[in-house]
């Protein structure tokens, strides 16, 4: 996707304020500070639209960018396992992000953003296991690969993997926002999956389809 415009659309405490013009979205789960908003800033080429902090906790709600207008989101999640937090954000944001990872008709992807230098950690790990019982699409992306000799790559991903339980046809991406590493294969993923969420059929559940006007494709307003 050749990104010409990304905005910053809102930033959402819950679903009343998700956008309903049906775009696809792209979600980005991982530990707070892990570098999700980097992420997002390296694909669009912005220094700081998404906003980072080397203080962890800084992304509080469901921040959505919108690429090119009609493309698609961004959505930068809260990051989890910040110890500052307390239980009661803890559970809010636990809720928040549950409900809409399933029930997010237009979620087509979801990043699950981890740190290429350290084994993943069991808030990780229960991520990745979740996502996989849902059956949701996702790929996993270790950033922050800049940070360790490149001889170590690839030490690091066996363990990566390993650890997580990632298998063979999973989706699996070395990254850095510093060098972007991996900018490019990431993009052809994306492409891959909100494209072909374009020639999906709508819903019929409810709703017959005349066969003369069925030329409109893709998710429809509720
Ligand atoms: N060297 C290097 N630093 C990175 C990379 N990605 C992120 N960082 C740094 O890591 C820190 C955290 O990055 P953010 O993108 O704010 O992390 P986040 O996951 O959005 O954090 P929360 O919003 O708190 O959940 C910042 O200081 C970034 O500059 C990377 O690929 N390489
Ligand atoms: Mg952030």
């Amino acid at each position: 996707m050749k990104v010409n415009i990304a905005e910053f659309i809102i930033s959402a405490v819950g679903p009343d304020q998700y956008p309903d013009d049906a775009l696809p979205e792209v979600a980005l789960a991982g530990r707070s500070n892990v570098g999700k908003s980097s992420l997002i800033n390296r694909m669009i080429n912005r220094k700081n639209l998404a906003r980072t902090s080397s203080t962890p906790g800084k992304t509080q709600h469901m921040n959505y960018y919108r690429i090119n207008e009609d493309s698609m989101y961004f959505v930068d999640f809260p990051g989890y396992g910040y110890a500052k937090v307390s239980k009661t954000q803890r559970a809010t944001w636990g809720k928040m992000v549950e409900k809409y990872l399933s029930e997010r008709d237009t979620l087509k992807l979801v990043l699950l953003i981890v740190d290429l230098r350290h084994p993943p950690t069991s808030n990780d790990k229960m991520m990745f296991d979740w996502l996989k019982h849902y059956d949701l699409p996702m790929c996993v992306v270790a950033t922050k690969a800049d940070k360790i000799p490149k001889t170590r790559w690839q030490k690091h991903i066996k363990i990566m993997k390993q650890e997580l339980g990632v298998l063979s046809g999973d989706n699996f991406i070395p990254f850095s926002s510093e060098i972007g590493l991996g900018k490019e294969e990431l993009w052809g993923l994306i492409d891959g999956y909100v494209l072909s969420s374009e020639n999906e059929t709508p819903d019929t559940e409810d709703a017959e389809i005349d066969a003369n006007e069925s030329q409109q494709v893709g998710p429809t307003e509720a």
